[in-house]
């Protein structure tokens, strides 16, 4: 088959800070490739629509395969989907990823019978059998494990054995210099790790992957590496480097080949405590910036979130980072219960520290503990604000306060490190990016106050509604939201 995938175009509130490559996406081209189909990959963070449809009009794909991850974006491939089979009547058209695995149905009954199925769980398990499938016959690819259609559902979806089995088609991807991450500019994307042991209310990481964790193959890893040309990379694990073992192994083989290259990861303040030498090893090869996704900065909202970590350890871990040098980057969720003096506690805390400090709006999300008990008090269900940039739950303040204090924290956050502050202290970095007409990261200096702004962020939630997030099934319980099955979960 002629196999067209497609990423859908960033969030307006990340691209700011971020424009990272599809690896998911890749993952399962490189999976279709080996199974012998044509693959071409076309990722609208970095094209435009009119690309796409060059593309439809131009190649006549006989599939066409959408990754969802992100909720905000249900309503894009939905448009995308329904206006491809206008187009191609007898494409095979379905749809994967993150999101589009916790609401396979409701995508197909939005689309109206344009998306053929709904591939829950890792795509690259699966994605040459259902390639194989639809091209005998079509009706019967619900039978396969995770494929949802119209017709029916097939037995839960398969976890891949290793995750490093398949290594991500780099080569598909057009114009990676597109790819940033703050002054990692361009930054590639790897993935050491899947998963997590964890399990906070919040987050849908857990459920996706069934409280799994599974590690590459330092080796392998390894030499992935070396195939990346771009000198950032981001590590995608959920945690990064939960068993020193792996971490420090990974090291050695990073040092043997002489790899040199700036690296930025997640983690959590617990693991970085228990494994600081894995740390301090990464710092010396490379090592930069790290993302501690804190949370809370008082104890009930840990305890509400189940962040299993005190208050303290999280202070001792941020002193922890600065100790070895690295330019710590945190979040805060926001609850739409915040009044201004609690903003202006966030705002005198963040500024009194010297980490970079985001904020972000507690959103329930489908797949999520907090989506099963608080989805029937949205006050909207509109895809496109699950962005954790809107209120959908609702607000203590008026609506339109609450924007105004959200966002005038966040504009006090960003002048941390936006703006002319930021040029001042990384001007040499910035002059050395730009002759090799690397210009991501400077425009970021001055994205903020085009993109963030309270009013607009209070008229996006008077947009016309075409497609609206259902509500959870009545006595629905948290063991339905697992998507890999939990069995057998610590691999
Ligand atoms: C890396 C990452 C990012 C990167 C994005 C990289 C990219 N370009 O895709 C960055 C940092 C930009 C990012 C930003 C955000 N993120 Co994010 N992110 C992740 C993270 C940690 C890992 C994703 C990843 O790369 N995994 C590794 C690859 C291999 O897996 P994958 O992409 O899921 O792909 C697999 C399957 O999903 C499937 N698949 C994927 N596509 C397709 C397509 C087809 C056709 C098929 C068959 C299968 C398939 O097969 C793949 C291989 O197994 C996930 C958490 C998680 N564990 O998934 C959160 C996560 C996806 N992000 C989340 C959120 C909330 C956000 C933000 C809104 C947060 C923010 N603070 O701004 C933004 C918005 C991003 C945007 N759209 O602009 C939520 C999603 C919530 C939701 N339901 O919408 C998650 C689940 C985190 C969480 N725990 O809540 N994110
Ligand atoms: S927030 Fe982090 S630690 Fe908590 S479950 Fe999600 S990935 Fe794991």
């Amino acid at each position: 088959m002629d196999l067209l995938l497609v990423h859908p175009s960033p969030l307006m509130y990340s691209e700011i800070y971020l424009r990272l490559e599809p690896l998911g996406l890749e993952l399962v081209a490189e999976a279709a490739r080996r199974a012998g189909h044509v693959v071409s990959l076309l990722d609208l963070q970095v094209f435009g629509h009119w690309d796409f449809w060059r593309h439809i009009h131009k190649r006549r794909p006989d599939a066409i395969g959408f990754s969802l991850n992100y909720l905000a974006n249900v309503p894009e491939v939905v448009d995308l989907a329904r206006a491809a089979r206008l187009a191609l009547p007898r494409a095979f058209i379905f749809v994967g990823g993150h999101s589009a695995s916790f609401i396979a149905g409701e995508l197909l009954e939005h689309a109206g019978g344009a998306i053929d199925c709904v591939v829950r769980g890792e795509g690259e398990a699966i994605v040459g059998r259902l390639l194989e499938a639809a091209t005998h016959d079509r009706s019967r690819v619900h039978e396969l494990p995770g494929v949802v259609s119209l017709t029916g559902s097939g037995p839960p979806p398969l976890r891949v054995p290793n995750i490093d089995g398949v290594t991500p088609a780099r080569d598909l991807t057009r114009r990676r210099r597109k790819y940033f991450l703050g002054m990692l500019d361009p930054c590639a994307s790897i993935e050491f790790s899947r998963g997590c042991p964890w399990d906070c209310t919040f987050c849908s990481a857990w459920t996706f992957y069934g409280r799994s964790y599974r590690q590459a193959d330092p080796q392998r890893a390894a030499e992935e590496l070396t195939r990346i040309r771009e000198p950032g990379v981001f590590l995608v694990d959920d945690v990064a480097f939960i068993h020193a073992e792996q971490g420090l192994a990974l090291a050695e083989e990073i040092a043997r080949r002489g790899i040199r290259k700036q690296y930025y990861l997640e983690t959590r303040g617990d693991v970085l405590l228990r494994n600081r030498e894995v740390f301090r090893r990464w710092r010396q090869l490379g090592l930069r910036y790290l993302f501690l996704g804190l949370e809370a900065v008082d104890a009930e909202g840990l305890r509400r979130y189940r962040k299993r970590i005190g208050l303290d350890h999280n202070f001792e871990a941020l002193e922890c980072a600065r100790s070895l040098g690295l330019t710590v980057a945190v979040n805060l969720i926001a609850d739409p219960s915040w009044e201004a003096e609690r903003f202006a506690a966030v705002r005198e805390w963040a500024q009194s520290v010297p980490e970079i400090v985001h904020l972000t709006v507690n959103t329930p999300y489908p797949g999520t503990e907090t989506w099963l008990s608080e989805a029937s008090r949205c006050i909207t269900r509109d895809y496109r604000l699950f962005d954790v940039q809107h209120a959908v739950l609702p607000t203590q303040l008026p609506l339109d306060r609450f924007y105004e204090e959200l966002v005038g924290t966040q504009r006090v956050l960003a002048r941390k490190h936006l703006g002319w502050q930021a040029l001042r202290k990384t001007a040499w970095h910035a002059v050395r990016l730009g002759l090799r007409g690397q210009t991501n990261f400077l425009r970021m200096l001055w994205k903020f106050s085009r993109v963030y702004n309270a009013r607009r962020q209070l008229a996006d939630h008077e947009r016309p509604v075409t497609y609206e997030l259902g509500l959870p099934a009545a006595g629905q319980g948290v063991g339905s939201l697992y998507v890999l099955s939990p069995a057998g979960a610590r691999q």
